[in-house]
């Protein structure tokens, strides 16, 4: 069983490269642990230290885990990746909506000088830091609110390193090692489940490696400095994925009638066919103007490029380089990365995504999503909450209203479900 990406994306932010082990294989995920197996658990990594990838003293790590309490909400989300199938169309919709967009551009003009620094030094547009801010944390300190070293140490416990599959045992090292180093304050060192925290959304062992002073206080610090947060994303995709600069992480394109065939049954990243834009180029392909309109197929400094069809044909087609790949080490998933790159392209001043998605009922902008979420409570819906994510409650509730106006059974509602719900 694989993790849903796009829970991933929403729960778990940075660097979940780690954890890809089966659930099946994971073990105790059906009852909470309890605090004597917690205690055990935590001494038996305090008696792995040795095997450690950076070193900790087994002294040290007890003296600082022996804090650390078991927190039974990892091992839910790990279980939420058994929720409900997602569409691209909706999550796009809603991560790249004009609000994020416009608040992104505040961003950029609010930072504009530490952004351009940032971007001739490393390389990274700063369209695609301030974006990545945006789809982490919704341009904010931190969305997550577990304390890091319980959410580290719970998580490995979780996840025993009994696999071969040590990652999970390396974050909790980790997440010891910044508070015994005193790289992070002990009073905002919280986070996601998966221990990821700041404003961009780090693990421990990420932070340990990637993060980097910019404000000049000599101190990393991804909570309380955006100067920071936005120097170690882009550090990160510098350092550990090797950012083209100067080239596009995707260019949206129109593949030739006669070759579509070809691609008729390919979803995803199709392998094993990379080559030189101008190739593509040379091959008929052509990009997709802001109206829709072909236009010439060119990229800076001629990248490889790889066709990408996130649901295949006929919708999206896309071309994508290797800052696609670097901004997938940020965060491993298709969908992830194309919440990133679409809404950096429009922070950019481009169109985003042009060609239509696939189906006659196109995803919802966060503010429309709280507009039905107020017609479900009006309906009397009252355990809807009015924050624009469509999460289960909205669901059942929608689920309900589609049923009473006799449209077919469904648990999502689009552009055109929403007009239909909501008329008298
Ligand atoms: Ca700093």
């Amino acid at each position: 069983m694989q993790f849903n990406p796009t829970v991933i994306a929403r729960c778990a932010a940075a660097a979940l490269i780690a954890l890809q082990v089966s659930i099946s294989q994971a073990g105790p995920l059906d009852q909470p642990m309890s605090d004597a197996q917690f205690a055990a658990c935590v001494q038996g990594l305090a008696g792995q230290t040795a095997g450690a990838g950076r070193p900790i003293k087994a002294d040290d790590f007890t003296r600082i885990a022996s804090q650390a309490r078991y927190d039974d909400r990892v091992r839910q989300a790990l279980l939420v990746q058994r929720g409900e199938p997602t569409f691209w169309w909706d999550d796009i919709a809603a991560t790249t909506d004009d609000e994020r967009v416009a608040q992104g551009r505040e961003v950029l003009v609010r930072e504009a000088d530490a952004l351009q620094r940032i971007e001739a030094r490393w390389g990274v547009p700063k369209e695609v830091v301030v974006a990545i801010y945006g789809i982490e944390t919704n341009y904010g300190p931190s969305s997550g609110r577990i304390p890091v070293l319980d959410a580290a140490l719970s998580l490995a416990c979780l996840r025993p390193c009994t696999t071969g599959n040590c990652a999970s045992r390396e974050r909790a090292y980790a997440a010891v090692r910044l508070l015994r180093d005193g790289k992070v304050r002990g009073d905002n060192y919280q986070g996601s489940w998966a221990a990821a925290f700041g404003r961009t959304q780090f693990v421990p062992d990420t932070f340990e490696q990637i993060a980097v002073d910019f404000d000049g206080d000599g101190v990393a610090d991804i909570v309380g400095s955006e100067r920071d947060a936005f120097a170690s994303t882009a550090n990160h995709l510098q350092k550990r994925g090797g950012w083209i600069a100067g080239a596009p992480a995707y260019v949206e394109v129109r593949i030739p009638q006669e070759q579509q065939r070809e691609y008729a049954a390919a979803t995803g990243k199709v392998k094993g066919r990379d080559r030189k834009v101008s190739e593509w180029a040379a091959q008929g392909w052509q990009a997709v103007g802001a109206g829709g309109e072909a236009v010439p197929l060119q990229a800076t400094g001629d990248p490889m490029a790889t066709p990408f069809l996130p649901v295949g044909l006929p919708g999206p087609a896309f071309l994508v380089t290797r800052n696609f790949d670097t901004i997938w080490r940020y965060n491993n998933s298709d969908r992830y990365v194309m919440e990133v790159a679409v809404l950096a392209n429009r922070l950019a001043g481009g169109p985003g995504i042009v060609t239509a998605w696939p189906t006659d009922d196109p995803g919802l902008s966060r503010a429309q999503v709280r507009e039905l979420q107020a017609w479900l409570l009006q309906r009397g819906h009252t355990l809807v909450t009015p924050d624009g994510v469509a999460g289960r409650n909205t669901r059942d509730a929608i689920e309900a209203e589609r049923t009473r106006k006799g449209l077919p059974p469904g648990r999502r509602a689009g552009q055109r479900t929403m007009r239909l719900l909501m008329q008298p």
